[in-house]
C-alpha cells in the first residue's frame, strides 16, 4: 500500500480527441478512431481512459465549447456502455456535466475550478471524483507565469486554496485528486521539486500525475544532436517517472504509453510486496 492511498497506482490512459490526433476523415471516423484508441490503450493496462477535445499544450487556442462537447461526448457515451471508467478531461462546467450525464466518473480540470466559476457547482452536484490541478493561466500565457521562490511551498498553497473553494462550494473533500499540474506554468526545472515532495503538497489526498512525454523530460534526456522536440522520445523517460511514483504512492498517472507504465506499476508492487513478506 503506497503512502498516499491506492494499493497500486491506477493507468490513465490518454485520448485526446483533437484535429491534430484523429480528425483526418472527418467526425465521424474521428470518433470512431478515437474509440479504436481507447480499446488498445485498456488492452495494453490502462483503468481509466481520459477524454479530452482540447488541446493544453503551450501555446494552444481555446475550442469553442460546443466543439469540444462535439468531439468528446460520442466517444465517452460509447466507452461507458461498454464499462470502461472514463474521465473527462475539461475546463467547462458544462462540457463536464454533459459528460458525467453520458457515463463519465471523473471530471479531470487541469485549471482546477479556476477556468469556470461554475465548476464546483457542477462537481457537488454530480458527486463524482475531480481532479483539481494545479494552474495559474490559459496555455497561451502559462510559460511567463513560471516565478516561484518556492515552487513546493507555493503549489501545495495554491491547491489548498482550490480545495477551500471546492469544499466550501459542497464537493465532498474525499472527491478531490491532487495533481501538480507538470508543465503547466512550470518549465524544466520547477517540475523536479514537486515529483520529488510529493507528500509535502498532496497533504495526504490521492495524487494525479502527468509527466507523459512533457518537456522537462525532454531536458533531461536529449544527448547532443538528439531532436529534442521529438515527444516519443520521452516514453523511457516517462516510465522510469512512472516507477517513481508508484514507489512514492500516487495514486494514478496519466499516459500516452499504457504498456510500458502498467508494466512499471507492477514491477513496484512485486518489489514491495517482497518488501512486505521478507520483513
Ligand atoms: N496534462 C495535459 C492534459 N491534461 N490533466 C491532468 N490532470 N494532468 C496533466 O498533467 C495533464 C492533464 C497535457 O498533456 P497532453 O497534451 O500530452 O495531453
Amino acid at each position: 500500500m503506497g503512502v498516499l492511498g491506492s494499493p497500486a497506482t491506477l493507468i490513465m490512459g490518454v485520448l485526446n480527441v483533437t484535429p491534430d490526433s484523429f480528425s483526418d476523415g472527418g467526425r465521424f471516423e474521428a470518433t470512431d478512431a478515437a474509440i479504436s484508441h481507447a480499446h488498445r490503450l485498456v488492452a495494453k493496462g490502462a483503468d481509466i481512459v481520459d477524454v479530452g477535445g482540447e488541446s493544453t499544450r503551450p501555446g494552444a487556442e481555446r475550442v469553442a465549447p460546443a466543439e469540444e462537447l462535439e468531439r468528446v461526448l460520442p466517444v465517452i457515451r460509447a466507452l461507458s456502455q461498454e464499462g470502461v471508467v472514463v474521465s473527462v478531461d475539461t475546463m467547462r462546467s458544462t462540457t463536464a456535466q454533459a459528460c458525467v450525464a453520458a457515463g463519465a466518473s471523473i471530471i479531470n480540470d487541469v485549471s482546477g475550478g479556476l477556468a469556470d466559476p461554475d465548476m464546483a457547482a457542477v462537481v457537488a452536484a454530480a458527486d463524482v471524483d475531480y481532479v483539481a490541478m494545479h494552474w495559474r493561466a490559459h496555455s497561451t500565457t502559462m510559460d511567463s507565469r513560471d516565478r516561484y521562490d518556492d515552487v513546493v511551498r507555493e503549489v501545495r498553497d495554491e491547491l489548498s486554496a482550490r480545495v477551500d473553494a471546492l469544499t466550501s462550494a459542497g464537493v465532498r473533500d474525499e472527491r478531490i485528486i491532487l495533481d501538480p499540474g507538470l508543465g503547466f506554468s512550470k518549465v524544466a526545472d520547477s517540475n523536479w521539486p514537486l515529483l520529488a515532495n510529493m507528500t509535502e503538497w498532496s497533504g495526504g489526498r490521492r495524487v494525479l500525475i502527468g509527466a507523459s512525454r512533457k518537456r522537462f523530460l525532454g531536458a533531461v534526456v536529449t544527448r547532443p544532436g538528439m531532436d529534442a522536440g521529438d515527444p516519443a522520445r520521452r516514453d523511457h523517460a516517462t516510465t522510469a517517472v512512472t516507477a517513481l511514483a508508484a514507489q512514492a504512492g500516487a495514486w494514478a498517472v496519466r499516459v500516452h504509453d499504457a504498456r510500458a507504465s502498467s508494466d512499471a506499476v507492477r514491477v513496484v508492487s512485486a518489489w514491495q510486496n517482497a518488501l512486505d513478506t521478507t520483513r
